[in-house]
């Protein structure tokens, strides 16, 4: 099993695409449950093209192409972490904040999110403040989660805060914050009601704050 998951992360990490929606229907078929295979197999690869990309072995074609493998293994297997019978939890609006274009930790939370009955409102990534506020206004959700992967991005997570205080509507909602750059110092000095270092904290931060 550890051959199948070592082969599935390194062709993640080497940009396969092919191969590694192979790989990651293989995994499933040997019955490895999705927990194991993105928790062992997909989130290590995608730190390993982080690793290569500070030390100047892979640049920014590399990292995108791994991204691509990543996404193509994560949609194989997010349908086993949707099946779930959970009754509505209650409504979540999820982006990455304005000039972050990573996505995928960010799609990975609204997976979970939905897999333990959530409805998640997904608005995907470089997102404006404003559109936040639309959104809240548009589909009274009871949780808004911001997804940051920059240190230059983060800092808009506070504007987004800022946004909905000035809509009116910061109390309507809990805000949660989350991404590799992001502290429970950083939630608090910005005033988030929450912070999630991984899918599923989100997931109980948020059943916590509803
Ligand atoms: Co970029 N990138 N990237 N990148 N990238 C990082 C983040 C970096 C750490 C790489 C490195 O140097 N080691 C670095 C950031 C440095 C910093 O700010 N400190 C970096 C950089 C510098 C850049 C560019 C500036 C590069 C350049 O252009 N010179 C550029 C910026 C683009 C932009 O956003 N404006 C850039 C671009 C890209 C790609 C487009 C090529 C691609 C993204 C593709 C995509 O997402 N569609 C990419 C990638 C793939 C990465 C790495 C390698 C992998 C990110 C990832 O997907 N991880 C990343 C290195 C790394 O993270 N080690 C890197 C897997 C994912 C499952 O984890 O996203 O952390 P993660 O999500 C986790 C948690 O963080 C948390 O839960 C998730 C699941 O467990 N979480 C939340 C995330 N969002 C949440 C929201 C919540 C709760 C939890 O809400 C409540």
């Amino acid at each position: 099993m550890e051959t199948i998951l070592r082969e599935l992360r390194e062709s993640v990490i080497s940009g396969r695409i092919i191969e590694a929606e192979i790989l990651a229907q293989n995994v499933i078929e040997k019955g490895l449950k999705a927990v194991v295979i993105l928790n062992e197999g997909l989130i290590p690869a995608m730190r390993e093209v982080g690793q290569r990309f500070e030390v100047g072995e892979f640049f920014l074609p590399e990292m995108l192409i791994a991204a691509e493998a990543m996404k193509t293994a994560l949609s194989i297997i997010s349908p086993l972490l949707l099946e779930s019978e959970i009754q509505s939890e209650g409504t979540v609006i999820i982006g990455a904040v304005s000039g972050d274009m990573h996505d995928i930790g960010k799609n990975l939370v609204a997976v979970m999110l939905k897999g333990t009955g959530f409805k998640v409102v997904d608005l995907g990534k470089d997102v404006a403040p404003e559109r936040f506020v639309s959104a809240v206004k548009e589909y009274g959700p009871q949780i808004v989660c911001l997804s940051a992967l920059l240190t230059t991005t983060m800092l808009n997570m506070k504007e987004v805060i800022k946004a909905l205080e000035a809509g009116g509507i910061r109390n309507d909602v809990k805000v949660i914050v989350g991404g590799a750059p992001l502290t429970q110092e950083y939630a608090n000095q910005i005033g988030a009601d929450g912070y999630a270092s991984d899918a599923s904290s989100a997931v109980r931060v948020a059943k916590e704050l509803i």
